[in-house]
């Protein structure tokens, strides 16, 4: 008789889905939490950078197409609090969990958007990078992670393109447009490059993930397919990568960097990056003010449930 853990190691080794209702190590659940949560905060933090441009958009079609762009952001948080909530636990544990510092969100929205160039570079280098990282997350071995990570790369890769397309927009402008291109590109790179985690020698989680299959791809492989897609790109633009060290290595045939200022990333993960108290605030400000509305949500929904159970009486 096979026992519930030799049924999910069987599983992970066969290369199928875990489902909900499926037993699996309490670990594994906990892991997962941690991750989908911080990913779907992630996309909810991460529409403030792109938001203060909003109201400055250079054309009516450029705010148009942001809009839609942050608006995207906040459905793919929705989809991934959907996905965390079939694992037992439920949005609003999570946002509380976030609003105390208990619960992380990707370091790369802790960076300022000085200029319009900066849509740009966040659009076709952190959705580059995070494409890079998600495409792989569609094979995780959590089924409703890997369906909601289906739906969302399809939208990150249309963000990436309008990123990359602002981005040829004023590489290709004035003197002025292209300096401020070349400019976002030398603040956003590093802390792109930085985005995919630390080394893999550094990564506590990487072994086990890997192992149940949440991971597919390790953090340094990816920055490197990243560096690599990336580089040519920025050959086409006409901009400089702010990297005298990179070159490409004809051994390995890829792209080698300079040293990866690590202490910059555990700073901004640990809270003290340039926006992180920002960041935080604007997001508190936002729940506590909407509090009327997941009020008057809840009160409709009690509503409508009375209704239907005196309709079916
Ligand atoms: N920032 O052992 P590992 C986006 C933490 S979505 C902050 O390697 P793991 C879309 C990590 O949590 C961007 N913390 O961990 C968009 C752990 O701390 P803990 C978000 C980080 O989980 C675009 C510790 O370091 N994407 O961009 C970061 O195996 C434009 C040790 O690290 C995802 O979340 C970081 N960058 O690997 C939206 C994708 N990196 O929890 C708007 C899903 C690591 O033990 C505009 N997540 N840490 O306290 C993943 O793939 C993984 O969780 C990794 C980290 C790769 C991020």
């Amino acid at each position: 008789m096979e026992t519930e853990e030799e049924k999910f190691d069987a599983l992970i080794d066969a290369d199928d889905r875990i489902e909900p209702t499926d037993w699996m190590p309490e670990n594994y659940r906990k892991t997962l939490i941690r991750q989908i949560a911080q990913h779907a905060h992630s996309e909810i933090i991460g529409m403030q950078p792109e938001g203060n441009w909003l109201t400055r958009a250079p054309s009516l079609r450029r705010k148009a197409i942001l809009t839609a762009k942050v608006q995207d952001e906040a459905g793919h948080g929705l989809y991934l609090y959907g996905a965390a909530e079939t694992l037992g636990t439920d949005r609003s544990e999570l946002l509380d969990l976030l609003h105390a510092g208990r619960q992380k969100y990707s370091s790369i929205f802790n960076y300022p958007t000085l200029t319009w160039a900066d849509i740009g570079a966040i659009g076709w280098l952190v959705d580059g990078a995070a494409i890079m990282n998600q495409v792989p997350l569609c094979r995780c071995s959590f089924g409703p992670y890997a369906r909601a990570m289906v739906r969302i790369c399809k939208e990150e890769s249309f963000h990436q393109r309008q990123g990359f397309q602002i981005m040829l927009t004023l590489a290709n402008g004035t003197d002025a447009q292209r300096e401020m291109a070349q400019d976002a590109l030398n603040r956003w790179w590093w802390p792109t490059v930085m985005m995919f985690g630390p080394a893999d020698a550094d990564s506590p989680h990487s072994e086990q993930n890997m192992r149940w299959g949440i991971k597919r791809i390790s953090n340094d492989d990816l920055r490197q397919k990243f560096i690599d897609a990336t580089v040519p790109q920025a050959e086409l633009l006409g901009l400089t990568i702010p990297d005298p060290d990179l070159h490409w290595d004809e051994e390995r045939e890829t792209y080698d960097i300079g040293e990866i200022d690590w202490d910059e990333f555990w700073t901004v993960v640990g809270g003290n990056g340039p926006c992180n108290d920002d960041r935080m605030a604007t997001k508190v400000g936002a729940y506590n003010e909407g509090e009327w509305v997941r009020e008057a949500a809840s009160a409709y929904a009690i509503k409508q449930a009375a209704r239907a159970k005196e309709v079916a009486a």
